[in-house]
């Protein structure tokens, strides 16, 4: 097995206080005993560790917090309980940090609803630093023969989207509406529902998202920017004007969750993964019991969505657009984040 030196200190970037990260150096952290410690090499950023910053969600976090949770690295150290992951392994951070393993919920391999699970970069520091800890149990096993940084978006968007087409139960040959299509899970989630036989609608707004929805395999675009009626647009999009089987809500505004309701074929699905701030869904009672709508919730996925979620990556069906830029230089990246300029996903170098 290999070993590795550890310096005692690191780059990382802290959340210090609510609404700013400042790039500083810190104490590199130490593995207990059923942890591994990552040299993170890449991680993505998602607009879930915007929301962590801006303290946007009804749920307490540490501070001061490192953020980030779509980490890739090496393992360079590990606990003294921990025979199952090398020195030397390939291994990802994700949201899911940790969780209890006994409870009801991680019996049933429902980990992220577990009580007592930990959130990288959100309850316990994540991997916008060079050195990042997480439970043994929980690491990504990263294939090799796969860029670091092409494979750190589906530590969290790929691990989100896969599980939330999953629990649509859009069926191949059918349709599903990605909303949010040009971000980073949504990205991922065209290729993903193209991977498993379905037919994409891509919600988004302009033309750079226009064009990369189509390249990334999209059968139609509707622009939320652009239309006077987003609802008989996407209807017109499938081929009976019925409607999508299925939606996947991945943007980070209340509006098109409601839109959602009214466009979803009868007896189709809206499944809500994005989580504006402060956000309601609202739909009407006799429409949703006449149609027979399914609403409901999909939160990133377990150890089994994540293996498989990889292997889509291994054998070549989804890849990620990605930019790479310097962990240095992350509030550049919060700040087109913000504005809903980033087509596909930002990884960070933590190198840089
Ligand atoms: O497990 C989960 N449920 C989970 C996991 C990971 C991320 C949930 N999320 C949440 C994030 O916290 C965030 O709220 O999913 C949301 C999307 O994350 P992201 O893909 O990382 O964000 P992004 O790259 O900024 O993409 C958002 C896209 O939504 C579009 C924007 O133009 C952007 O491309 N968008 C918006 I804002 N309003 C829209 C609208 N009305 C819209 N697209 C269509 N219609
Ligand atoms: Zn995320
Ligand atoms: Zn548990």
């Amino acid at each position: 097995m290999a070993t590795y030196e550890i310096p005692t200190e690191q780059w990382a970037q802290v959340i210090e206080e609510t609404g700013s990260c400042v790039y500083k150096k810190i104490p590199v952290p130490v593995p207990g005993p059923d942890e591994v410690l990552i040299a993170v090499k890449f991680s993505g950023v998602c607009h879930t560790d915007l929301h962590a910053m801006n303290g946007d969600w009804p749920l307490a976090r540490k501070l001061p917090l490192v953020g980030g949770h779509e980490g890739a690295g090496i393992v360079v150290a590990r606990g003294s309980l921990v025979s199952d992951v090398a020195l030397g392994d390939r291994a990802g951070i994700k949201w899911l940090n940790g969780s209890c393993l006994a409870c009801s919920f991680c019996r049933q391999a429902d980990e992220p609803l577990c009580a007592k699970a930990s959130l990288s970069g959100y309850t316990v520091d994540g991997s916008f630093q060079q050195y990042a800890v997480a439970k043994a149990a929980h690491v990504a096993r990263i294939p090799d023969g796969m860029g670091l940084d092409a494979v750190a978006p589906v530590l969290c968007a790929g691990i989100t989207v896969y599980k939330g087409l999953k629990e649509s139960g859009a069926r191949p040959g059918q349709w599903v509406a990605i909303v949010g299509a040009g971000g980073g899970l949504g990205s991922m989630a065209i290729q993903y529902a193209k991977a498993m036989g379905l037919h994409v609608i891509a919600i988004d707004g302009g033309e750079e998202k226009r064009e990369s929805c189509k390249e990334l395999g999209a059968a139609t675009y509707v622009d939320f920017t652009a239309t006077d009626d987003l609802v008989a647009e996407v209807k017109a999009a499938t081929p009976d004007d019925l409607g999508p089987h299925a939606v996947l809500v991945l943007a980070v505004q209340e509006k098109p969750f409601q839109q959602a309701t009214q466009y979803v074929r009868s007896r189709g699905s809206v499944v809500c993964i994005g989580l504006p701030a402060n956000a309601y869904l609202r739909a009407p009672v006799f429409d949703t019991v006449v149609r027979m709508i399914s609403i409901k919730g999909s939160y990133v996925g377990n150890r089994q969505d994540t293996a498989e979620a990889l292997d889509f990556f291994a054998r070549g069906l989804v890849r990620v657009p990605f930019k790479t830029v310097g962990l240095s230089q992350l509030n550049e990246v919060y700040a087109m984040m913000k504005e809903g300029k980033i087509v596909g996903r930002y990884v960070v170098d933590t190198s840089k």
